[in-house]
């Protein structure tokens, strides 16, 4: 029977000296009941917490670690990196070779700009976008979280919905009276706000398969429609794939869906597991940025040299070793299990999987929205996590994120995963 004694004192101590214990709401475990455990060591696909309970990690710190973790390849490129300097403030080639790897990979985009986290990433875009319009309103869709930007922390996802609280204090009302709300997967609606505000609009972000609410696929033309629209009325369309960007395929969902951003948010996985974020798009646009252009933005660790040589060696092996079809195989037979084992079970839930990233509802589906997914019950996801985490199985603390596969899981992880979740007490 697994002990968490150490894990317990560890997250006293935290607690003394970090808001809440956590350097991120969502790791909280509140969205649980629990208290998160307190990891000692991460190999492949697997945690070791600090009392040496070992777990089969499908949270992978919620997406990067798509090779699993302390990949030896990745950690040979950061160690040799890091021997010759950790942050110079200074351009480096390695910032190049990540930028242009990110070019050859994504259509849509000819220039980038590296920061250190995908919120950094949004706040880049937005401003360019109002820059290069001159306009202030921005859509964004309900349910959908882009970092914790100000003006987009309204009605967000991840930990913004798991703690129910959809607007946060200290954000003025003025910070988001340009934020305009829509519904996910409604193009009606999406055609009235753009022709009620028209020339007002400088974007449209959106997940191109959401994540942060749970997954939640675009359906059919719901993307098409943003790209016509946004054509139509010379607003920008930003994909915020932070979690997508080579997750699905090498590079972006774009090609997938057959839509071309204007500007694309990266992070987690061309970070390989450090801390990164990156804006790109059409040279046009990104020009505008400072020092070419005018929009100004920064950062101190900007393109960190041992943050690229990570994102570098992850990108070179992700395009050499065709992971992908092993992953959605993998990730297919997974969900197909535990679909499996919990219909046998009589719970009711429906499972949402693009790729390698899924997620259970224990909702009865079909969960296509901000309202659908929020019928989920709550309750039985708060109950399913600690028993899974018994049975040495991690999944996200939360009933509104996305599990992710890595190239390090097993058939046998796969199927201890599944007796897992026939087992699970509920
Ligand atoms: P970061 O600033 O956390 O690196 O990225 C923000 C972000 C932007 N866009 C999307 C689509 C994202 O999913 C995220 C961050 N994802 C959450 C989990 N869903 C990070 C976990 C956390 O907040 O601790």
């Amino acid at each position: 029977m697994a002990t968490y004694r150490k894990c317990k004192k560890l997250f006293q101590d935290a607690t003394k000296v970090i808001p809440g214990g956590v350097n991120s709401p969502v790791r909280a475990f509140k969205a649980v009941n629990s208290e998160p455990i307190f990891i000692d060591r991460a190999k492949g696909a697997y945690l070791y917490d600090a009392d040496g309970n070992k777990y089969i990690d499908y949270c992978l710190s919620w997406g990067p670690m798509i090779l699993g973790h302390a990949r030896t390849e990745v950690l040979t490129q950061v160690k040799k990196v890091m021997a010759k300097g950790t942050s110079f403030g200074i351009p480096t080639e390695l910032e190049t070779q990540l930028a242009g790897m990110i070019v050859r990979a994504i259509g849509s985009v000819e220039k980038v700009r590296l920061v250190s986290s995908g919120t950094e990433a949004v706040m880049t875009a937005i401003r360019l976008a109002r820059g290069c319009t001159g306009r202030d309103k921005i859509i964004k869709f309900i349910g959908c979280y882009h970092g914790h930007v100000d003006s987009l922390l309204v009605q967000a996802g991840s930990g913004a919905m798991t703690l129910g609280s959809p607007s946060s204090p200290g954000v003025p009302k003025d910070f988001t009276k340009h934020t305009i709300l829509l519904p996910y997967n409604n193009t009606e609606m999406l055609a009235r706000a753009m022709n009620k505000y028209q020339d007002r609009i400088a974007a449209v972000i959106v997940e191109p398969i959401a994540g942060n609410m749970g997954v939640v696929p675009p359906r059919e033309g719901f993307l098409k429609t943003i790209r016509k629209l946004c054509t139509g009325s010379g607003s920008v369309l930003i994909f915020d794939e932070v979690i997508t960007g080579f997750r699905v395929k090498y590079g972006s969902v774009q090609d997938i869906f057959g839509v071309k951003a204007d500007l694309t948010c990266l992070g987690k996985i061309i970070g390989g597991g450090f801390p990164i974020g990156a804006c790109g798009g059409r040279a046009k646009l990104m020009n505008k940025l400072a020092p070419t252009g005018q929009v100004y933005q920064a950062g101190t660790l900007s393109g960190n040299p041992v943050c690229v040589a990570a994102g570098i060696a992850t990108l070179k092996l992700l395009k050499s070793k065709a992971i992908y079809s092993g992953l959605d195989r993998a990730t297919g037979k997974l969900c197909d299990g535990i679909g499996q084992a919990l219909t046998e079970r009589g719970t009711e839930h429906t499972i949402n999987r693009i790729g390698s990233m899924f997620t259970l509802f224990f909702n009865a589906g079909p969960v296509t929205d901000y309202v659908s997914a929020a019928r989920s019950d709550t309750k039985m996801y708060a109950k399913f996590h600690p028993a899974m985490l018994r049975e040495g199985v991690y999944l996200p603390p939360s009933q509104f994120e996305a599990c992710f596969l890595s190239a390090r899981h097993t058939q046998k992880d796969i199927d201890r995963t599944i007796i897992a979740a026939r087992r699970a007490k509920l």
